[in-house]
């Protein structure tokens, strides 16, 4: 597979030299400066291009390319929105940017409530709890009708919890939960807001009366307008699965497991539509068999994020080792070096490790716990090549 690197653009503190020297091959970047719903210039997609090729790396994907909530959850705009999504793929097509990441998750990104679980060895990982996250949709958010989404245990855990809980606690919950993970992969809410959580709101409010239904209406609908282009400039488009493969929130998640991973992909069946095989997101639902479904869907894969995870018997889950865990992905790059040996493969996240904790990276991408994984997974993929495994 090709060794590809989450570069976050020119402002990201580690630079594509630096990534040379540390076997990778191609970038996976966004032009992260423009404001979602905007038209991607050709100028701008050629300037990025020319930096990293300048620097002997190739642009590999794109993530995300993102898909603004009015199309989720069809506002009156959503027609315009997609017009101007199919004209930044057309202008990434003429670039030969064809590999396009993107995701279908309502309001939330990705989700998780601890940015810093310290291991043993004094490393930390990113973690979710369910009970912490229980407590914030129900007495921060304060949603309605929430307490049906939980279990009597969780409900009673979060009861306590509130007896405890300081506001500090509370704002780091806040910031985990909605700004520090999700400002820079969808901008809709950034450090800059100054009431977070009213704004949240307002975002969870748009989804109201929008079911699983209704959201895979949407993304059918989305999927048959922009194929053509995509037909015509041989684009890849591959959805990321929902992180955690489960619904939060009262939200409708719909690429969550191997069922759903189906109807899209037969709903619009074309082979430019495909799937992000994020290991990392599937292995947090227990639900999901991972080596399973990356044999059934290796031929409609198109991206591969390497990561793992740990699922307790509560349902909390950490960022685990990439050489164990529920993600198995030794298992994988031996299913995915046998259909594709050119599809690009980053190792998604890393632990925060040795000085990593000092330089405020991204939750989830520091460059030495990345670095690491990227060195264990460049490892497998040796043995398996060398030893025809
Ligand atoms: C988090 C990422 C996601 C992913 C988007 C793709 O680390 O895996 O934010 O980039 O969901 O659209």
């Amino acid at each position: 597979m090709e060794k590809t690197w989450r570069w976050f653009g020119k402002k990201d503190k580690i630079t594509l030299p630096m990534l040379r020297q540390i076997g990778v091959e191609g970038i996976v970047t966004a032009l992260h400066d423009i404001p979602n719903g905007e038209i991607w210039p050709i100028e701008a997609i050629l300037d990025m291009k020319n930096y990293i090729e300048e620097a002997g790396l190739r642009w590999s994907v794109v993530e995300s390319l993102p898909v603004s909530e009015s199309i989720k959850y069809a506002g009156a705009d959503r027609d315009l929105l997609i017009d101007n999504y199919i004209i930044s793929l057309e202008n990434l097509g003429k670039a030969g940017i064809k590999t396009i990441c993107y995701n279908f998750m309502p309001v939330l990104d990705w989700a998780r409530t601890d940015l810093n679980h310290i291991w043993s060895d004094g490393s930390s990982s990113l973690y979710f709890d369910r009970v912490q996250f229980a407590y914030f949709d129900m007495y921060i958010l304060e949603r309605e009708g929430a307490e049906k989404d939980y279990s009597q245990e969780i409900i009673d855990k979060t009861k306590d919890l509130d007896k405890t809980i300081s506001e500090s606690e509370k704002e780091q919950l806040i910031e985990n939960i909605i700004i520090k993970t999700q400002g820079f992969v969808n901008g809709n809410i950034t450090e800059e807001d100054k009431q977070p959580v009213a704004l949240f709101k307002q975002l969870l409010a748009l989804y109201d009366g929008i079911d699983r239904k209704a959201l895979r209406d949407n993304m059918k609908y989305f999927l048959e307008k922009i194929m053509p282009i995509c037909d015509q400039y041989e684009i890849d488009m591959c959805v990321h699965p929902d992180d955690p493969p489960y619904q939060l929130l009262g939200l409708p998640r719909i690429v969550t497991n191997e069922e759903d991973i189906e109807w899209f992909l037969k709903s619009v069946d074309n082979t430019h539509n495909g799937l992000t095989f994020c290991a990392g997101s599937l292995s947090a639902g227990i639900h999901n068999d991972v080596p399973a479904l990356a044999r059934k869907f290796a031929s409609r894969t198109k991206f591969v994020h390497l990561r793992s995870t740990n699922v307790f018997e509560n349902g909390n889950f950490i960022e685990a080792s990439h050489l164990e865990g529920r993600g198995h992905l030794i298992e994988l790059v031996q299913i995915f070096e046998k259909e594709n040996p050119n599809l690009p493969m980053r190792v998604d996240h890393g632990r925060l490790m040795l000085d990593d904790g000092n330089k405020a990276y991204n939750p989830g991408y520091s460059f030495v716990g990345r670095m690491f994984a990227l060195a264990q997974m460049d490892g497998v993929m040796a043995t398996i090549k060398k030893l025809k495994l």
